[in-house]
């Protein structure tokens, strides 16, 4: 089969990028299916540490084609911005990257709204990016919304201004009403640029190169429980971030889809409003995030950190049929002990491994298990057998509990801390 996907299994930041980089030389094709400038793919080589956030993680391989899918709501402004830094290391998109043409459009008014809606919240936030995610796929699904395609067309600024004035009418509803008008000029300015791009018609595209036997894979952004269906809703965002998203967000039928990646941190983070079972608000949390540097890599903001949390973690397999596990950060609990596990939940005083459909109204608790930590680090070791067996004891553990195999455990950020069982 041809098409395999890539997935966070937790609430993103879960080191896909990363990953993407690591496992982009077995494929042709590397191709974005949902989400936008709110994702942050961190790659690190050769010491220098890049950020994505619409570009696939494949455009540092020169004989890797890039595609942005129509699932993807993109930012013009913020998409000059990457070509720009890439150029800068002598990356260059020509030939490289090609941009669907059904992909649809950020305007600087969808900003706008998303910051307007999000202060209407007050204590209810959901701690959204406020990249204009949200308002972007709903003016898709209202079918108001402006493609990349249409800025082909010599009518594009009559349906920009069409947009932008019922935005406007929107935002005064807000009361949220701000001069917007140097973000426009860097818009089309943007919008200019992305004329000269490699724009396509990508499942045509991409299903020729299923055709032609190439090997293809679907890069997703921010992670399972954040899906706008199967995520704790309202605390999403706003695309299908599970593997059926791969399929509409590109154009391609469930039968070209291969093996699914699924990527976790050894712990749990989250960044953003919404429920997070196991979160540890102490000191412990608070040595999980300096150890792990956990910071969002798009908006610097701190995240929350917990322990594993497998009910949720085998809920994410589940939507997704993941075939192949690859664990991140291990590295990070060194010294931590005891480690702990959270095995299952108690609903009303039931223990079950389901997730309760709305977690805020719930009355449950996370039931823990407690794991010998190691303290020796683990950032140099290049073999399996080489861990401490507290290490293999944890691993052994959640494979046993999942039932699918972790084949990859990442040890350090850089493309060459990571080991890969047999
Ligand atoms: P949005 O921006 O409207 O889609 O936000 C809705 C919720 O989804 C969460 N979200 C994310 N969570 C983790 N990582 C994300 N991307 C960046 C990164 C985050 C950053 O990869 O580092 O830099 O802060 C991401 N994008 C969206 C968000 O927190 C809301 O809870
Ligand atoms: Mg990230």
């Amino acid at each position: 089969m041809a098409v395999d996907v890539l997935l966070g299994l937790q609430w993103g930041d879960e080191g896909k990028g990363k990953i993407v980089d690591v496992l982009a030389p077995k494929y042709d094709v590397i191709a974005r299916f949902q989400g936008g400038p709110n994702a942050g793919h961190t790659l690190e080589f050769d010491g220098i540490k890049h950020v994505l956030h619409q570009i696939p993680s494949g455009i540092f391989h020169s004989s890797i084609i890039n595609i942005i899918g129509n699932g993807v709501v993109l930012d013009p402004i913020i998409f000059k911005k990457e070509v720009e830094a890439l150029s800068k290391y002598n990356v260059d998109i020509n030939g490289r990257l090609f941009i669907s043409k059904k992909a649809s459009l950020i305007l600087p008014s969808h900003s706008q709204l998303d910051a307007a809606y999000e202060s209407s919240k007050g204590e209810k936030k959901i701690g959204s990016t406020l990249k204009g995610i949200g308002p972007t796929y709903q003016d898709k699904v209202a079918r108001l919304g402006l493609r990349v395609g249409d800025i082909l067309s010599p009518d594009f600024k009559a349906k920009y201004n069409a947009l932008k004035e019922q935005h406007l009418k929107i935002l005064e509803f807000y009361n949220y009403v701000h001069d917007f008008s140097e973000k426009e000029d860097a818009f089309f300015k943007a919008i200019d640029f992305l004329k000269d791009c490699q724009l396509i018609d990508s499942e045509y595209v991409i299903n020729k190169h299923i055709s032609s036997g190439a090997k293809i894979l679907a890069e997703g952004a921010q992670g399972s429980l954040l899906d706008i269906d199967f995520g704790s809703y309202p605390f999403v965002t706003s695309s299908n971030t599970t593997a059926a998203g791969a399929c509409t967000g590109l154009g391609i039928a469930p039968g070209n889809i291969g093996e699914v990646y699924g990527i976790f941190k050894a712990y749990c983070t989250r960044v953003g409003s919404g429920p997070f079972p196991t979160e540890l608000l102490e000191e412990t949390g608070e040595r999980l995030r300096q150890v792990g540097h956990e910071f969002g890599a798009t908006t610097g903001r701190p995240r929350r950190c917990g322990w594993l949390d497998l009910p949720a973690l085998k809920y994410a397999i589940m939507i997704n049929k993941v075939t192949s596990l690859f664990m991140m950060k291990g590295d990070v609990l060194t010294d931590f002990n005891p480690l702990k596990i959270c095995t299952s939940y108690s609903v009303d005083g039931k223990p079950t491994d389901e997730l309760p459909h709305d977690l805020i109204n719930s009355n449950y608790s996370p039931v823990f298990s407690d794991f010998s930590g190691w303290n020796v680090p683990i950032n140099k070791i290049k073999t399996y057998d080489a861990f401490p067996k507290e290490v293999h004891q944890y691993i052994s553990f959640i494979e046993k509990e999942v039932n699918v195999p972790i084949n990859l455990i990442s040890t350090g950020p850089d493309r060459s801390e990571t080991v890969l069982k047999d």
